[in-house]
């Protein structure tokens, strides 16, 4: 390999101003520093990229293969710097040219190509992936537009295109010998024995590959993204005609493809276009992965020794389907081996149980952009069916391809994201195929890079801890229960309740100076930031803080504990019922916040275009972390392991990973309210449950009342007459219900809150209990029970 000494960072950002982007320090512009930066970090990534790839090469090693329409990544600079251990020499380096680390920083758009939850977990995983040296890519969309960017007119979500590739992008290289060709449509011939797949239309993937580096720069895997192109860019008899559009409408008929990410995380689009993207990803990865597998081991009967793959939610479940159509189409395996080998090599992780949510596509339209898929769908049910004679159940059933049902068989492990949510799985969506697979659902407990999530973005936590225990924690995150002797020391109980004052002052200057939004940061920074849904009950949050802004104006002068509400959040652009929320926590602020009886005590801020690099603000800052969903409705939640790590006590239900956070937390430190899965089953089916519970607490209906009477909407009383007439009707999601508790809960924060000592302790053992909430931990789980892998740096 290739022997370079490495230069100071401080001579290779100089040396990538000067000669990659010809600018002396004079003439840099902000841009150019930050480019410079990232090429001088990026240059000691790649010798470790190469070398990971050269050791997986010559050991032979089994490959993990992430499959993922998300990978919602954000910032890359400061990951970068942070693994590599380059935080001080960077800081100085910039410093010598009058450059400030955090502005410098602070220039990198945030990569939003995912929607939330299963997008972050992704980019999780993959750190983590190679933190612990397991060979691997994450193969996903290079999206040109990534989430929309949120903001508010008169309070309402606005959504506005995003563009993150606008401005140079430091991290990715661009393969153009690495094309594949994806087809869509056409027909499909018989002759004998040999089925083919005719397609009408063909588009090509191109690949551009990412490095992730993992802690201390030991390993770095790769994100390849594609990107994609028209294979004959450009008409030239059209343009010759004059038809300048025609001319060009081939290569953006084809780069539509990866366009946008499909904002919609709750319903089921049905869109053509999705359909195209789910199998423009999985199509170019497989061709990808195989010629790979080709290259090195040839026999294809050995694929799932040599490679696992898994599919993040059902979205690339087309894998199977294409495996069989590539292993027995295009290289002549019977039928039913390439079935197994298929099953063999792949994996399915479900990340919700929400019907709504679950991925079905109309036979019309897939028969006619996937012919042959389509019918490999029905032998593979067929051939079910025969080994399993007492199903009833089809992946086939009402003019649907039900692509749940599809992954499930299709793979050899199936998991679930938190142990609740995986028992609910055998018990719901997955109950028969279960019976006759009972080995095949295994759990895996989502978890979190704690390099990003608490190295990087909370470095005063960070330091104390080093500090305290060693850096030891970084890569072994349960290392954290060191901790818990200090906590009986008053001296470092007390420095540890001073990173979060000082964090929360951080936060506050912040808010102030970008959104005009001053706080007090002696308030209970009380934090719900995700995205907007019923079953994350942001209205019933909404709700509660109205009522307990009501209770302090009747009783003005009493010793309320001061709370800042602070929510973030984006809502699917269609669906309206969460949009209204949105506008009705907007309305509410703006007459709370002015109340000046209320005031010192209670004020309600919603910041606009929640992301990644937001979440990294407000985690540190945050004291109180709401989770609180209907029980049985989150998988598992991952921003509720974020807040317990960074010290921020949970008010929550008995949801997804909540279970487990108490139960490592224990109990005494976290604020339980509300029903349990099994409770929340039982009061659907009790009668006007709703009105019984609002007639069963003033405090509700009164809440409820001002709302309806346009208190917030003065101009348009009946502005929100559509949630008020949701909750006071179905209910649902039960927040009438779950109401009463959830305000005694609250209740309970505020007393505990007023003993400042009593809730560094609270804070401090939920930092010192979340070690096991590292996405290491989860990423071993899946190399073990999944896919069989081992790690290269063991
Ligand atoms: C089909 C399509 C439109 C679609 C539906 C739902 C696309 C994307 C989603 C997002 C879902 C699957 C999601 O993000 N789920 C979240 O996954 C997290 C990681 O496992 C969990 O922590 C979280 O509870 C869950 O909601």
């Amino acid at each position: 390999m290739l022997q370079l000494s490495t230069p100071s960072l401080r001579d290779s950002i100089l040396r990538h101003l000067t000669y990659s982007f010809g600018k002396d320090p004079e003439h840099a512009i902000l841009e150019d520093w930050r480019m410079a930066l990232s090429y001088a970090v990026r240059d000691r990534i790649v010798d470790a990229w190469f070398k990971a790839t050269h050791q997986t090469y010559e050991t032979g090693a089994k490959r993990v293969y992430y499959l993922s329409m998300e990978f919602l990544i954000g910032r890359l600079l400061e990951d970068g710097i942070v693994n590599l251990e380059l935080v001080e020499e960077a800081k100085s380096a910039l410093a010598e040219f009058s450059k400030d680390y955090n502005d410098v920083l602070a220039d990198e758009p945030d990569a939003a190509l995912g929607n939330g939850g299963l997008g972050r977990l992704a980019a999780c995983f993959l750190e983590s992936l190679s933190t612990i040296g397991c060979p691997a890519h994450g193969y996903g969309i290079r999206y040109e537009h990534g989430l929309f960017r949120q903001s508010f007119v008169g309070g309402r979500q606005v959504e506005q295109p995003e563009l993150w590739l606008g401005q140079r992008h430091a991290w990715e290289f661009e393969r153009p010998e690495v094309r594949y060709r994806i087809g869509f449509g056409g027909h499909v011939t018989n002759h004998g024995e040999t089925v083919r797949w005719h397609p009408a239309e063909e588009v090509e993937a191109e690949a551009f590959d990412t490095p992730v580096v993992g802690w201390k720069g030991r390993w770095a895997n790769t994100l390849r993204l594609w990107s994609g192109r028209a294979i004959h860019p450009f008409d030239l008899a059209a343009f010759n005609h004059g038809d300048y559009a025609a001319a060009a409408a081939p290569e953006a008929l084809a780069r539509t493809i990866s366009r946008v990410l499909y904002p919609d995380d709750t319903t089921e689009q049905g869109k053509e276009l999705r359909l195209k993207q789910e199998y423009f990803l999985t199509g170019a990865a497989l061709r990808d992965i195989l010629r790979r597998f080709n290259n090195q081991f040839g026999d294809l009967r050995k694929l799932p020794s040599k490679v696992a793959i898994q599919l993040n939610d059902t979205h690339p479940a087309i894998a199977g389907p294409e495996l069989i159509r590539i292993l027995h189409d295009e290289r002549g395996i019977p039928f039913d081996e390439s079935m197994d080998i298929a099953r063999n090599t792949l994996s399915y992780t479900n990340h919700t149980l929400l019907p709504e949510a679950l991925e079905s596509w109309g036979e019309a339209l897939f028969g006619r952009l996937l012919p042959r898929h389509i019918q490999i769908i029905d032998q593979i049910d067929n051939e079910h069916a025969n080994r399993n004679p007492s199903r009833t159940q089809s992946m086939r059933a009402d003019h649907q391809v039900k692509m749940g049902q599809l992954s499930f068989v299709m793979a050899h492990k199936v998991n679930g994201v938190s142990a609740l949510h995986t028992e609910l799985m055998k018990t719901t969506v997955f109950e028969e195929l279960h019976n006759l697979h009972p080995d095949r659902i295994v759990n895996q407990t989502n978890g979190v890079t704690p390099r990003r999530w608490l190295l990087a973005c909370n470095p005063r936590l960070a330091g104390l801890i080093t500090e305290s225990i060693g850096e030891v924690w970084v890569d072994d995150l349960e290392q954290l229960e060191k901790l818990e002797p200090y906590i009986e020391d008053a001296g470092w109980l007390d420095r540890y309740g001073k990173v979060k004052r000082d964090n929360k002052v951080e936060l506050s200057n912040w808010m102030g100076q970008a959104h005009g939004f001053h706080v007090d940061p002696d308030m209970i920074f009380d934090v719900q930031i995700k995205r907007l849904h019923e079953y994350k009950r942001q209205h019933l949050n909404i709700l509660e803080t109205i009522a307990h802004w009501l209770e302090i104006r009747d009783n003005p002068d009493a010793d309320w504990t001061p709370r800042l509400k602070l929510f973030a959040g984006k809502a699917a652009p269609g669906y309206f019922f969460a949009k209204d929320i949105i506008r009705l926590i907007n309305d509410a602020a703006a007459v709370i916040n002015a109340d000046p009886l209320t005031n010192k005590y209670l004020k309600i801020a919603f910041l606009p275009n929640y992301n990644v690099t937001l979440a990294e603000r407000l985690v540190p800052a945050a004291d109180l972390s709401e989770q609180i969903s209907t029980a049985g409705k989150e998988a598992s939640g991952t921003g509720n392991m974020k807040f317990a790590l960074n010290g921020a006590p949970t008010v929550g239900t008995l949801d997804g990973a909540n279970v487990e956070i108490r139960d490592h937390v224990g109990a005494e430190n976290f604020f339980l309210f509300g029903m349990t899965a099994e409770e929340v089953m039982e009061r659907r089916m009790v009668e006007s449950h709703a009105q019984k519970a609002i007639a069963a607490d003033p405090r509700l209906a009164r809440a409820l009342e001002v709302i309806r009477e346009g208190r917030f909407s003065p101009a348009e009383p009946e502005r929100y007459h559509n949630i008020t007439g949701n909750l006071e009707g179905a209910d649902y999601f039960l927040v009438c219900s779950d109401f009463s508790d959830y305000w005694r809960a609250q209740r309970e924060v505020d007393a505990a809150f007023k003993d400042q000592q009593g809730w560094a302790r609270m804070a401090a053992f939920n930092t010192a209990r979340s070690g096991w909430f590292s996405s290491d931990r989860t990423i071993r789980g899946y190399m073990k029970d999944i896919w069989d892998a081992k790690s290269l740096l063991d």
